[in-house]
């Protein structure tokens, strides 16, 4: 049997799949008995339970008046020190190359002992950053200096070669979803909640809002989905496009039928009451939450970008088409809702491959022997 181990988690714990993919690691670790200790600005927040064996120790930034910008990066380079010292961890499993690897890599040499550090890209530490030349040598330094190295897709690691070209063997550890909670579930009662009628489709899109995920195309393709197929959108999440989306759903008359929900928690729920999902967007290197969603049995349409071809299987489980083809969004998500037998059948696909390639005990496990072989090789 492999020995219990002690693992520092560092990401960005607010909404965002980094945060939550980091956060179900550090629960599915404890209950497989390690001792994780989360060392981030604030409390991770899906995690939403106790555990004799989570740890939760917070970086705190003061803002001295002296510096123009608070030193973030160097408190928790310190807190990261303290804790891997105190805590006499093993392993220090960080999320983004910058600022966490190199946050990581200072803390170990502060605390002067031989942790292991293994990095996970996620995808906009390289997509959007990788592009700052600023950067470039940071996000190198980041990734050759760490023990281990994943990413969360193979389009990932291309595009890491192609941008950022580390001497590093990086691996791809797939995204995974909690089973006991990404399943469907009976949420008969939302849809009459929402004013759902009984004849209608639920299309849902869910995500941060940010320019990137291209949710003017998810409205635009659903206004023309609704002309052939009575249907309700559900947009789930907040951010930055928030605005220019309702501008958007008003002058397209579409105010009665899409339910602008916000951040929401139980997902799950969204998802099961849901028959087709919509991920169109322009960077995006996995796509947890299409994931989320065919755990949930709901087929997703999304775009040939990053790593959502990995996830979608075109003509299996949904379609992947061109960024901004909204006609062919509109085609396969016809195609989709308009006969049942094609719907069970993708969604059926759906639940079965997130079973095959993406359940959580499948992935820990690719974790946990990353850990193992690391330690081993002292
Ligand atoms: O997509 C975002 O804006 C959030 C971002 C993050 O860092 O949390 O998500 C990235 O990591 C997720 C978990 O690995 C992936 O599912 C997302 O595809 C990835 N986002 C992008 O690449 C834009």
């Amino acid at each position: 049997m492999e020995k219990k181990l002690r693992i520092g988690i560092t990401c960005y714990p607010t909404v965002g799949g980094s945060g939550v993919i980091a956060t179900e690691l550090g629960k599915i670790l404890a209950e497989r008995g390690h001792e994780i200790h989360f060392i981030t600005s604030s409390m991770p927040f899906r995690l939403n339970r106790m555990y004799h064996n989570i740890y939760y120790h917070q970086v705190e930034v003061n803002h001295y008046s002296v510096f123009q910008y608070p030193p973030y990066d160097i408190a928790l380079a310190s807190k990261m020190a303290e804790v891997v010292k105190r805590e006499k961890l093993d392993i220090l499993h960080v999320h983004y190359a910058i600022p966490h690897a190199i946050c990581a890599i200072l803390g170990k040499q502060m605390a002067g002992t031989d942790l292991k550090i293994v990095t996970t890209l996620h995808g906009t530490d390289i997509t959007v950053l990788g592009y700052d030349p600023s950067l470039t040598e940071s996000i190198r330094f980041g990734i050759e200096k760490s023990d281990a190295v994943t990413a969360v897709s193979n389009a990932l690691i291309e595009q890491t070669r192609e941008l950022i070209n580390p001497d590093k063997d990086i691996e791809t550890v797939y995204n995974f979803i909690d089973e006991r909670v990404f399943k469907k579930v009976d949420s008969e009662h939302l849809r009459e909640e929402y004013g759902i009628l009984p004849h209608e489709k639920v299309l849902i899109h869910v995500s941060n809002f940010r320019a990137v995920k291209r949710v003017q195309d998810v409205v635009k393709t659903f206004a023309k989905v609704i002309q052939k197929v009575p249907s309700k959108l559900l947009l789930v999440g907040d951010g930055p496009e928030m605005t220019v989306v309702c501008r958007l759903v008003k002058e397209l008359n579409l105010e009665p039928y899409v339910l602008l929900l916000g951040k929401q928690d139980k997902l799950e729920e969204l998802y099961s009451m849901s028959d087709l999902m919509l991920l169109l967007s322009q960077k995006e290197s996995f796509g947890l939450v299409a994931l989320e969603a065919m755990a949930c049995g709901v087929p997703c349409i999304g775009t040939n970008i990053g790593g959502i071809p990995e996830v979608i299987e075109n003509g299996k489980n949904g379609f992947v088409c061109d960024l901004g083809d909204i006609d062919h969004f509109y085609e396969k998500a016809l195609y989709l809702l308009q006969d049942d037998a094609i719907h069970k059948q993708f969604s059926q696909n759906a639940m079965e491959m997130v079973h095959q390639r993406f359940r959580s005990d499948k992935i820990i496990n690719q974790y946990e022997d990353i850990y193992n072989r690391l330690l081993k090789s002292e």
